[in-house]
């Protein structure tokens, strides 16, 4: 009588010999699994009614031009080419979304407060951000970056006041901390920390130096609902 196991079977997915030393197989762990590792680009939205219509739950990336907005998604995701980073601020001119998993996503907004943009583009950005934010049921949080150095600037506040009117979760990542050294980032965090007093999370992170990576994945995955076995597709 031939074997039942179906052609399929991998290797990997077979119980363990039974014989096998249990230290051999406590190496073989995988490190913590990334909730958002599958992560990937669905499209660039232009204009409002291209939106996916089945998004449950979606999280908005916002923060000045050049603050690490795409870095920090690119770092939070474990990929390196996932959204378009730039020394040119600005790079990012769409509503860019990515897919976490069913019905979530993950929308890279342009940076605000960006002047040489061309005024018409500028405008049809700011229109765009605007309507978006103000009609965007599956909306659920704003992922506020700040370059650790620059916070808190006049926009920042008024993303802020703005999450918290409309009832979004919000949740501050002060990015580039590896441009600070350790004394002031503590004392950076703190400052910002007491000025929003409870307001949003707030934390630091660092895109090159993998700070801060684990606290911000665990708030995405608690915010779009992901498991830490949950595949994006
Ligand atoms: N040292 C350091 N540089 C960073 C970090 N995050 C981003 N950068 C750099 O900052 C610049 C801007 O990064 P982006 O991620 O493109 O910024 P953005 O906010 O998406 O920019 P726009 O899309 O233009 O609004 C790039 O040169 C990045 O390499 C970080 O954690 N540490
Ligand atoms: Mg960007």
């Amino acid at each position: 009588m031939s074997e039942s196991r179906p052609k399929t079977a991998s290797p990997a997915r077979r119980p363990a010999a039974s014989g096998a030393p249990a230290r051999a197989t406590a190496a073989r762990q995988p490190p913590k699994a990334n909730p958002l590792h599958g992560t990937s680009y669905v499209l660039n939205v232009q204009y409002l009614r291209q939106l996916p219509e089945d998004a449950e739950r979606e999280v908005a990336i916002c923060g000045r031009s050049n603050a690490g907005k795409s870095t920090a998604l690119n770092a939070i995701c474990g990929q390196t080419k996932l959204a378009r980073t730039s020394k040119t601020p600005g790079r990012t001119q769409h509503l860019v979304y990515f897919r976490s998993g069913p019905g979530r996503y993950l929308v890279d907004l342009p940076g605000y407060g960006y002047a040489e943009v061309p005024g018409a583009v500028r405008d049809h950005w700011r229109g765009l951000i605007d309507d978006y934010l103000r009609t965007r049921e599956a909306l659920f949080g704003l992922l506020l970056i700040m370059d650790i150095r620059h916070p808190l600037k006049p926009f920042d506040l008024m993303m802020l006041d703005y999450a918290n009117a409309r009832g979004l979760a919000a949740h501050v990542l002060l990015s580039k901390a590896d441009k600070l050294p350790r004394g002031q980032r503590a004392k950076q965090l703190l400052a910002v920390q007491r000025e929003l007093a409870g307001r949003a999370g707030v934390q630091v992170l660092s895109a090159p130096d993998k700070l801060g990576l684990d606290e911000a994945r665990a708030v995405l995955a608690d915010w779009l609902q992901l498991g830490g076995e949950q595949a994006a597709g």
